[in-house]
C-alpha cells in the first residue's frame, strides 16, 4: 500500500483506521473520505479528506485519478440492525459502493480492502468453531449484501486479476466512535454506561454468545492482510478472524471485577436478537492465521482493562 483511500472513513473503524494508517504509511498518503462531513473531527482535521458518495462512481474515480490511489479501503457500508430498517438502501449502499469501487479498481489498478462479517453466515451454517468454508445463507439484508461482496470481490480477482483482500470481522469494540447501528453494539454499550450509570439494559439476551474483537486488533488485521505476500494466499474473500467470543453475562462478569456496584438487567430487543441468534456462536480463523499471520493480542479480560481506562478518560470520570 502506497497511497491509500479509505472510504467510509467517518465510522467507528475508518476513524481509527485512518489515523492508523497516517501514522504507518505518511499523512500525505492517506486520503479519508466519507458522504458526510464532521467538525472537530481528527479524520477531517489531521489530513487529506474529500466528500465522497460511493453509490456515484465518478466521485470515486475522480478521487483515485487526484491522488494516484493504489490501494482502496471500502469501509462505507449500512451495518446490520440499520440494513433491516431500509434493506433497499442496504443493498444499494452495500452492493452498489462495492461494485462501484472493484470498477473503478479493475480501471485504474488498485487493490481493494473490503470487510465482510460474521452476518455472512446463517442459520444454517455450523453454529460453534464455524469453519473458513461453510454453508453461507443469511437471513439479513446486510448478511446477503455480505455474501454478495465476498464473491463479487472473488470473482473481481479470477476474472480481471483485482487484488482483493477480506476478513470477516466480528463485533468490534472501540472507544473512539460509536458502532453504526449493528447487533453487536451492546458490547460497546455497556462499557459507556457502566461507568456513567452502572447499569445497563442489554437488548441480547443471556447466553447468546458472539465473536467479537478489540478495535487495536481489527486495524491490524487490515493492514497485516494487505501486505501479505499473495502467493501464501488461497483464500481471499474472506478470511474468518476472531479474538473472543461471549455472552452479555461474560462482559458484565468482567465489567464487574473493576465497577462492583455495576449492575445488567435485560430487555430483550426482538429483532437484534433474531439477528444474533442467526450468527455463529464464534470462528475458526485457522485459515488466517495459517495463510497471513493472524494472531490477535486482547482477550475479554485485556480488553476490558484497556476500555475502561481510555473511556474513563474520555468521559472524565474518576
Ligand atoms: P459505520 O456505520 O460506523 O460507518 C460507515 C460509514 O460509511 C459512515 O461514516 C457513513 O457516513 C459512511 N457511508 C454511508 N453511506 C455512504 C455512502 N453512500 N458513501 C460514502 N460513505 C457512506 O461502519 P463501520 O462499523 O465502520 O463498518 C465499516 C465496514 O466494516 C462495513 O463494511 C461493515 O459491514 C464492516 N464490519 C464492521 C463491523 C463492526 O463491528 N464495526 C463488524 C463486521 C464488519
Ligand atoms: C453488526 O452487528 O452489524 C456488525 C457486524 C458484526 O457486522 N457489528
Amino acid at each position: 500500500m502506497k497511497k491509500i483511500l479509505v472510504t467510509g472513513a467517518l465510522g467507528q473503524i475508518g476513524s481509527e483506521l485512518t489515523a492508523y494508517l497516517r501514522k504507518l504509511y505518511g499523512a500525505d498518503n492517506v486520503v479519508a473520505s466519507d458522504i458526510r462531513t464532521l467538525k472537530d473531527s481528527d479524520v477531517v482535521e489531521n489530513g487529506i479528506y474529500e466528500l465522497v458518495n460511493v453509490e456515484n462512481a465518478s466521485e470515486i474515480a475522480n478521487i483515485v485519478k487526484k491522488y494516484n490511489i493504489d490501494t482502496i479501503i471500502h469501509l462505507a457500508a449500512l451495518l446490520s440492525a440499520t440494513g433491516e430498517k431500509d434493506p433497499v438502501k442496504a443493498w444499494n449502499v452495500n452492493m452498489g459502493g462495492l461494485f462501484n469501487v472493484l470498477e473503478v479498481a479493475r480501471e485504474m489498478n488498485c487493490a481493494v480492502f473490503t470487510p465482510s462479517s460474521i452476518a455472512a453466515f446463517g442459520p444454517n451454517s455450523r453454529k460453534v468453531k464455524t469453519p473458513q468454508d461453510d454453508i453461507q445463507r443469511p437471513t439479513t439484508i446486510y448478511g446477503v449484501t455480505k455474501v454478495s461482496g465476498e464473491l463479487l470481490c472473488d470473482y473481481y480477482h479470477r476474472r480481471f486479476g483485482v487484488d482483493t483482500r477480506g476478513v470477516r470481522f466480528p463485533g468490534l469494540i472501540s472507544y473512539v466512535t460509536l458502532p453504526g447501528g449493528g447487533t453487536t453494539d451492546y458490547a460497546v454499550h455497556i462499557y459507556y454506561e457502566a461507568l456513567k450509570n452502572k447499569r445497563y439494559d442489554c437488548y441480547i439476551a443471556e447466553g447468546t454468545y458472539m465473536d467479537m474483537m478489540y478495535m487495536p486488533d481489527a486495524l491490524d488485521a487490515v493492514v497485516q492482510l494487505m501486505e501479505a505476500d499473495p502467493s501464501k494466499l488461497k483464500h481471499r474473500n474472506a478470511f474468518n478472524i476472531t479474538a473472543m467470543s461471549f455472552a452479555p453475562e461474560h462482559i458484565a462478569a468482567e465489567i464487574k471485577k473493576h465497577i462492583p456496584e455495576f449492575e445488567m438487567n435485560y430487555d430483550v430487543d426482538p429483532v437484534r436478537q433474531a439477528i444474533a441468534e442467526s450468527w455463529p456462536d464464534s470462528l475458526d480463523d485457522s485459515a488466517a492465521r495459517e495463510e497471513w499471520g493472524w494472531n490477535p493480542k486482547f482477550d475479554l479480560a485485556l480488553m476490558t482493562v484497556d476500555m475502561l481506562a481510555r473511556l474513563r478518560e474520555k468521559l472524565n470520570i474518576k
